[in-house]
């Protein structure tokens, strides 16, 4: 076994304070991946594991893309740190043009971050800056939804919609801030395949807030095209159309966050050109590099780019940057990632599987304990009775079985997600709807 496989006897599991993880319950019996190749993690032991989440929503290529791992490593040969305040290097500019070409149409400002987090934080602050540029600085209310996941900062949790984060941070998140209801409707919409018939009607809380505030004091509105990290909360037919429509009628803007849906998960580059809605302001970052090194990037219009460009010509018309933007090694392996995304018509493929992948997602209707099972392009969502008193004990138990059965799923609470790699072929579809049946049975 390679020293790497495995944990070395200098490593303790003490030290690593882990990411939204229940820290003590994975000590007590960790899960180890130690390489990946294709569709499958390997554990230490060599034992295979079917990856149906593309890691975190992001391998969409699958794992090991010797093109990725050969640009990465030219460009560490070549140029392995170049600032971009105030000068840049060339795969920079390249990226952000590749990037423009597969936007929805106008959005060809690109602004580079390092995670899905920061690319919220970005719009947020691009959003509310490009109010004051154009002497319109009474915008600044933002507002969010219900059951919204923005990553993690300050910006993202306030604008976002998960209670838990709301309680613990309450007295440090941002002021003015309002949300939308979530469209999470299992009475009406239980079983959809697609876009779910019933709730359009939601938007026009939208009209509602913004008479509440006054349509003058709000900056933008931000959404998920599809909520993923709280459970896969597809929106109704009709529903991201109403937010355009009321957005555009008061000067909002309307951010779409596609840090999960963007690059071809559901059947399009971005969710944005698949549901036929053009946000102001796109987030990305995920898939940008096949999740192979760190990487964000918010894609602007225009318009809203160009508001800045005035004043003196030395200003620095937006004061915000990370020390990583556009970083050389991010820039090689995204330019890589894109380059195979349409070599292999990987940014579309989902639309071809849609279909095969919707009936087999159906195929658990019925089995134990199943209330609802909801799709779009290459995404799962199946939502479990909880266990009376054990909110998320059942999602927890389905997952830790599949990882037994040799499948990757990805929980919350009670609810069962799937995102697996484009590159994923019927017989994957079939081994990852049979293993959660099986899971299923084998539940009490
Ligand atoms: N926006 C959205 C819509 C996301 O899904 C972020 C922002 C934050 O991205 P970073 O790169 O800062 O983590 C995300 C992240 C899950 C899961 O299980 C989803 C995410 C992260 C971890 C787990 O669904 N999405």
């Amino acid at each position: 076994m390679a020293h790497s496989d495995s944990l070395s006897r200098d490593a303790d599991l003490d030290a690593f304070w882990m990411p939204f993880t229940a820290n003590r319950q994975f000590k007590a019996k960790p899960r180890l991946l130690a390489r990946a190749s294709g569709m499958h993690y390997f554990t230490p032991e060599g034992r295979q594991i079917l990856d149906g989440v593309a890691g975190l929503w992001c391998v969409n290529a699958g794992h090991g893309r010797s093109e990725i791992t050969e640009a990465v490593a030219r460009q560490l040969g070549t140029l392995d740190f170049a600032p971009t305040f105030q000068m840049a290097h060339p795969s920079a500019f390249e990226l952000a043009t590749a990037l423009a070409r597969i936007a929805p149409p106008g959005l060809d400002r690109i602004f580079f971050t390092n995670s899905g987090s920061e690319s919220v934080d970005t719009a947020l602050k691009i959003a509310l800056a490009y109010h004051r540029a154009r002497g319109d600085a009474a915008r600044t209310k933002l507002i969010g939804r219900e059951r919204a996941y923005h990553g993690v900062g300050f910006g993202g949790i306030s604008v976002g919609g998960i209670g838990s984060n709301r309680k613990t941070w309450s007295a440090s998140l941002l002021p003015g801030v309002d949300h939308l209801a979530h469209t999470h409707d299992l009475k009406r919409n239980a079983f959809s395949r697609g876009q779910p018939a019933h709730g359009a009607e939601l938007a026009e809380e939208l009209e509602r807030r913004v008479a509440l505030h006054d349509p003058s004091t709000i900056a933008a509105v931000i959404v998920e095209p599809i909520a993923g990290s709280t459970g896969v909360l597809i929106p109704p037919r009709g529903y991201l159309e109403r937010l355009r429509q009321i957005c555009d009628r008061h000067g909002i803007l309307l951010i779409f966050d596609e840090v999960i849906t963007g690059f071809g998960r559901v059947g399009a580059p971005f969710a944005a050109q698949e549901f036929g809605v053009t946000p102001d302001i796109m987030t990305t970052a995920k898939g940008l590099t096949n999740g192979a090194v760190p990487m964000g990037a918010v894609l602007a219009k225009r318009s809203i780019h160009d508001a800045f460009m005035q004043g003196p010509e030395g200003t620095i018309e937006l004061f915000h940057g990370y020390t990583y933007s556009a970083h050389p090694t991010a820039c090689a392996a995204a330019l890589a990632t894109l380059g195979i995304y349409a070599r292999e018509g990987l940014l579309t493929r989902a639309k071809s599987l849609a279909q095969y992948w919707e009936d087999a997602a159906h195929s658990l209707r019925g089995l134990p304990h199943v209330i609802d099972v909801r799709n779009y392009g290459l995404i799962l969502g199946l939502e479990l009775e909880p266990a009376a008193g054990r909110p998320g004990a059942r999602g927890y138990a389905i997952y830790l079985d599949c990882f037994e059965r040799g499948l990757l799923v990805r929980q919350s609470g009670d609810i069962i997600a799937l995102s697996p790699p484009l590159v994923v072929e019927r017989p994957h579809i079939d081994q990852m709807f049979g293993t959660l049946a099986e899971a299923l049975r084998n539940q009490r």
